[in-house]
């Protein structure tokens, strides 16, 4: 019974360490990406954060990935998972000196 225990204690620990990995915020604030770089693992999800007074926009051509989640207002996030491996550049179709990469391990 000792063996059971420890073996749900493990897999629990699995599980809520698996969500922590899984998710990513990154804030776009001041005509910025933060953090500039980031790497994540295929499957995960990042969440942009819209931390400015006015519109953002977040968009990659990338191979690895391409998407473009479209312009939204002060105060909302969206979302996208990354499920092949490579690097992802991201931009903002409003604000072009804004940039980050993104590494999407295997
Ligand atoms: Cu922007």
């Amino acid at each position: 019974m000792k063996g059971f225990t420890s073996l749900v204690v493990a897999f629990v620990w699995i599980l809520s360490a698996g969500t922590a990995w899984g998710q990513h915020t990154v804030a776009q604030i001041d005509k910025q990406f933060a953090p500039g770089d980031l790497t994540v693992k295929v499957g995960d999800t990042v969440t942009f954060t819209n931390d400015d007074p006015y519109f953002h926009n977040v968009f990659s051509m990338s191979e690895a990935k391409t998407f473009d989640l479209g312009n939204f207002p002060s105060g909302e996030e969206r979302s996208v998972t990354f499920d092949k491996p490579g690097t992802v550049d991201i931009e903002c179709t409003i604000h072009p000196l804004m940039n980050m990469t993104i590494t999407v391990e295997e």
